[in-house]
């Protein structure tokens, strides 16, 4: 089994790439839940929308988030009787969360729920909540006001400076059904390259997930998201100052420290494989730019092979 933390659409790249090399029902995703929101009395769950639309080819091209041909009708019929836009749900994304907030209402637990969907588009690998419990991502901003994340990221457009993150509700809450399991039963854990703070951080800040990481005999091999100092996609650049990290290749392995046996950087940082190597993490360089599935495909490969030299280095 290949176990995979995975925010959205970096996390959906790789692995689009990572099931071109190995069965899709040998991989399981362990998905970032703290961008998910209640909006509009429906229960909202961004990452994991972004993949399963991404792996099922509907996302939508531009916003790689929400769906493709998408119409907004509801949205605007909406601003009739008052209802703000700043956060908008089209009408092809309403049914998700029209059905998600259903069987909510009725008992099921988001991790049933997202089975159901994720079968419903035909998405075969296994997308595991970090926990079935409700937290969220909240960003105190330098001027002290308290944001859900997706108050600042869609409403203040990410412009307040970011004084701390946190998980709200994580002190409630539990791994999700079978994410303990996937991980201490997992040939390899790889860490896609997804933000390191308010995805992968926020699957860590789940009690009992960074344990379980620790425990594990699996060799664990992330990906880079910072590419020559930058950021590809999202925020991390604004995020990583607030948790004390380096906006590069080897901040963010300093950044997950213990946790990693392996990380894969770009070429644009080949220079700074040593550093990382110096870290006590063997370190490889290739192309990670996943404009393609084959590039994705080959970086999924580079991890595994990764993984398997320092699971033989550890045998010997
Ligand atoms: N991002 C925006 O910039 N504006 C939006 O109105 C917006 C709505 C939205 C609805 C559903 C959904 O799954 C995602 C949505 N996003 C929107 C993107 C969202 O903020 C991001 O996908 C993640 O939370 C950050 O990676």
């Amino acid at each position: 089994m290949y176990t995979v933390l995975a925010g959205g659409v970096g996390a959906a790249r790789f692995l689009r790439g990572l099931t071109h090399l190995v069965p899709p029902d040998e991989v399981v995703a362990v998905v970032n839940v703290g961008d998910d929101l209640t909006h509009l009395g429906l229960r909202v769950c961004p990452d994991l929308d972004s993949i399963t639309y991404w792996l099922a080819r509907v996302v939508h091209p531009e916003q790689q988030w929400g769906r493709a041909d998408e119409t907004h009708v509801v949205a605007s019929e909406l601003e009739r009787f008052g209802h703000e836009p700043w956060f908008t749900l089209g009408d092809r994304d309403l049914a998700t969360h029209l059905h998600r907030t259903l069987r909510l209402a009725e008992g099921a637990r988001l991790s049933q729920v997202t089975t159901e969907v994720a079968r419903a588009f035909g998405v075969d690998l296994r997308l595991l909540p970090a926990t079935d419990d409700e937290v969220a991502t909240r960003i105190t901003t330098a001027d002290g006001r308290d944001l859900h994340f997706q108050e600042y990221w869609v409403r203040e457009r990410g412009r307040p400076e970011v004084a701390s993150v946190r998980l709200a509700g994580a002190e409630h809450a539990v791994p999700g059904p079978g994410v303990l399991e996937a991980i201490e039963g997992a040939e390899v854990v790889l860490v896609a390259p997804s933000n390191p703070v308010v995805s992968i951080g926020t699957i860590l800040a789940v009690p009992g997930i960074r344990a379980a990481i620790e425990r594990t005999t699996a060799p664990v091999v992330g990906v880079s998201p910072i590419v020559g100092g930058e950021v590809v996609r999202g925020m991390a650049h604004r995020l990583l100052p607030a948790v004390g990290a380096e906006v590069s290749a080897v901040g963010v392995a300093r950044h997950y420290g213990e946790l990693l046996d392996g990380w894969v950087i770009d070429r644009a940082d080949a220079d700074r494989a040593e550093e990382v190597g110096a870290l006590g993490i063997a370190c490889e360089v290739t192309d990670t730019m996943m404009d393609d599935v084959e590039v994705a495909a080959a970086l999924a490969g580079t991890c595994l092979e990764l993984a398997a030299s320092i699971r033989a280095r550890a045998d010997r």
